[in-house]
C-alpha cells in the first residue's frame, strides 16, 4: 500500500512541493512575475520582428518586406552629359541621340546629325544637327518640327535630377535664307506627362544666326508646357525626381538648315 504525501512547508524539495508553495504563498509574486515576463516578451517581440526571422516549431516568422517604388529604380545622371570631346556623336552616357519628325502627323520634315570639329579646341567636337522643315499638303499639325532626342535612363527608365537646378549648353544655328518663322526649343520629359505636353523653353532670340556658338542656361523653374496642353494633360510643375527623356529640336512653317549643340550640363543646384 501506498502513501500519499502531501507537499508541505517543510518539505520544499520536489517540484510538486515548489508549485504548491507559489500558489500557496507566493500567488500575487507569480502573477507579477508572469506579467512583466510577458510585457518584456512582447515589446521585444515588437522591436525584433521586423528586423529578423523567427522559426518557433515548425512555424516562421519572416519580416515583412520593405516597401520599394514601383519601375526600374531611377539613376542620377552626371552633371557633364555631353561635351563631343571625341567623333562619336553620344552623350558622355554612353547613350545615342535619336531623331523624331513630323511624320507621324503626316509631316514630311527629315532631320540628321554628324558631330563637327570644334574651330575653337583642337581635337574637339561639336553636334551638328541638319533639318528640314516641310509641312507638305497633309500634315495635321500647326508646325513642321524635327529633332534629336536621348533617354536618360534607356530603355525605359527615368533620372532623378533634383540635385540639378537647371540646363545649360552651347548652341548656335544658321538657316537658309528662304526660311520661315524657325524657333528651337529644349524640353525634358516627365513619363507621366500625357499627349507629349513636357515642359520646354524656348531659345530662339539668344541664338547667333551666323553659327557661332552661345551659351545658354535654362533654370528648371523656366520650363513650361506647351501653349496647346489641355487642361486634362496640364500638371503643376515639372517633376525633377522623375525625368526620362532630354529632346532639342526646331518647329516652324518650313525651310532647312542646321544648328549645332556641345558643352550640355545639368547645373548643380545651390544649396
Ligand atoms: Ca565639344
Amino acid at each position: 500500500m501506498t502513501m500519499k504525501v502531501s507537499p508541505t512547508k517543510k518539505d520544499p524539495q520536489t517540484w510538486i512541493a515548489l508549485c504548491w508553495r507559489l500558489i500557496t504563498e507566493w500567488p500575487v509574486h507569480a502573477i507579477i512575475i508572469c506579467m512583466l515576463a510577458l510585457v518584456v516578451g512582447g515589446v521585444a517581440a515588437l522591436l525584433l520582428a521586423p528586423r529578423m526571422e523567427l522559426s518557433i516549431g515548425g512555424f516562421h516568422l519572416r519580416p515583412p518586406l520593405a516597401a520599394s517604388p514601383p519601375g526600374p529604380p531611377r539613376v542620377t545622371v552626371p552633371s557633364s552629359f555631353a561635351n563631343f570631346n571625341s567623333v562619336w556623336p553620344n552623350a558622355n552616357t554612353g547613350v545615342d541621340w535619336q531623331i523624331f519628325n513630323d511624320n507621324k502627323f503626316l509631316g514630311r520634315s527629315s532631320v540628321w546629325y554628324e558631330t563637327v570639329p570644334n574651330p575653337g579646341v583642337a581635337g574637339d567636337h561639336v553636334l551638328r544637327v541638319h533639318f528640314s522643315l516641310d509641312r507638305g499638303l497633309r500634315s495635321m499639325v500647326g508646325d513642321a518640327y524635327a529633332g534629336i532626342f536621348i533617354d536618360l535612363n534607356p530603355p525605359l527608365g527615368s533620372a532623378n535630377l533634383s540635385q540639378y537646378s537647371g540646363i545649360s549648353f552651347r548652341a548656335g544655328c544658321v538657316e537658309d535664307p528662304s526660311a520661315k518663322r524657325l524657333r528651337f526649343y529644349v524640353n525634358l520629359a516627365n513619363p507621366d506627362i500625357r499627349n507629349y505636353a513636357y515642359h520646354e523653353i524656348e531659345f530662339t532670340d539668344r541664338l547667333h544666326r551666323d553659327g557661332s556658338l552661345t551659351p545658354l542656361s535654362v533654370p528648371f523653374m523656366q520650363l513650361r508646357q506647351p501653349e496647346w496642353t489641355t487642361a486634362t494633360d496640364r500638371v503643376s510643375s515639372f517633376d525633377t525626381s522623375s525625368v526620362y527623356r532630354l529632346s532639342f529640336f526646331v518647329k516652324g512653317d518650313h525651310g532647312a538648315g542646321y544648328f549645332d549643340l556641345d558643352d550640355i550640363e545639368f547645373i548643380v543646384a545651390q544649396c
